[in-house]
């Protein structure tokens, strides 16, 4: 009897503990969705919005390039190299581009970035920093001169006159700056090429390259403007053999390059890159619509659940005026090439 009471009294603890323990579940889940919707709510109000259009003038502006991938970077770059009026350079940063790369992607990176101011004539003007490799977790702290050249250039700015960093390849260095001094998230305007499957998937090379950080940008408070245009932005190699191989030592390095890969002398190579420059060269190259950050989940798809604050969408550039700018910056190369 004794001890069934025991065996009793023994189940209705259990039974006891059971419930409180289900009951602080479900308040720690009820606290957790709270938190996660307050989170989502301070996330929206915290994000400082991206300054668009971008002022008329000249814009301080990092490049951080996937140069040794393609060869449409190269184009994006000589539009930047040439556009001296509404750009002020202040460095390049050679980035990775994940295993078509592997562990030299970002030497050769910097390799390709050195040979396109060489062929503009402007070896040793700017500044050439390493990028870091992909992130691996998100506390992690990244150890990269590109990185730091980031947050030391952004102290240098205000928000009213900040730094554009311009990403034509993955998130990684713009989400490693942010991670290890947040405080730059209102003196930099991230402005990341995503040519992403919205409103699915944020689905591109980029991206995948390295999807921790392609989620933070999404995630984190900063002024962000995702150029999610550019699929078509394409030319033969006849056309861009006219209108730029004729154009001085980088106009024909330009040309030189399509000949790498017989996929680069397709009728239909895209020289996608080179729009996100078009695009703050001339902002009415480009359209637009200011949009709230959606979340990104670990396969890359979009979670609208989410509101992470506003951000800037491109979702369109002008070709024929993207090419034309390339034109008249190469022209400007040309002419100034060997002077300082
Ligand atoms: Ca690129």
């Amino acid at each position: 009897m004794g001890s069934r009471l025991f065996a009793r009294a023994n189940a209705w603890r259990q039974t006891g503990r059971e419930q409180m323990t289900n009951k602080r579940a479900f308040l720690a889940v009820q606290g957790g969705l709270s938190f996660l919707l307050a989170s989502g709510g301070a996330a929206a109000a915290n994000r400082p919005v991206a300054p668009w259009p971008p002022p008329a003038g000249q814009l301080r502006l990092i490049v951080d390039s996937d140069t040794a991938n393609e060869i449409d970077d190269q184009y994006a770059l000589s539009l930047v190299l040439g556009s001296p009026d509404r750009f002020r350079l202040e460095g390049i940063i050679a980035a990775h581009f994940g295993d078509t790369g592997g562990a030299s992607g970002i030497d050769k990176s910097y390799q390709e970035i050195q040979q396109v101011l060489e062929k503009a004539g402007m070896l040793g003007r700017f500044p050439v920093k390493r990028g870091s490799n992909p992130l691996a977790y998100r506390d992690q702290k990244i150890r990269a001169e590109g990185v730091d050249f980031i947050i030391e250039k952004a102290h240098s700015a205000t928000p009213e006159n900040p730094i554009w960093l311009v990403l034509i390849g993955p998130a990684t260095d713009a989400a490693a700056a942010l991670l290890k001094d947040p405080g730059i998230a209102d003196r930099i305007v991230i402005f990341w090429h995503g040519r992403t499957e919205w409103p699915v998937r944020c689905w591109n090379f980029n991206a995948y390259n390295d999807i921790l950080a392609a989620r933070l940008l999404f995630e984190l408070p900063c002024r962000f403007v995702l150029f999610d245009a550019g699929t078509y932005l394409r030319m033969d190699p006849e056309e861009s053999a006219r209108r730029f191989g004729s154009l001085g030592v980088l106009g024909a390095y330009l040309q030189e390059i399509r000949h790498r890969k017989p996929g680069f002398m397709s009728p239909n190579k895209g020289l996608f890159d080179l729009g996100d420059v078009a695009g703050l060269a001339d902002p009415s190259a480009v359209r637009w619509e200011k949009t709230n950050a959606p979340g990104v989940l670990q396969d890359l798809r979009y979670d609208f659940t989410r509101n992470n604050g506003e951000i800037v969408r491109i979702y369109y550039v002008e070709n024929e005026l993207a090419f034309h700018l390339l034109e008249n910056a190469l022209r400007r190369i040309r002419d100034s090439y060997g002077r300082q």
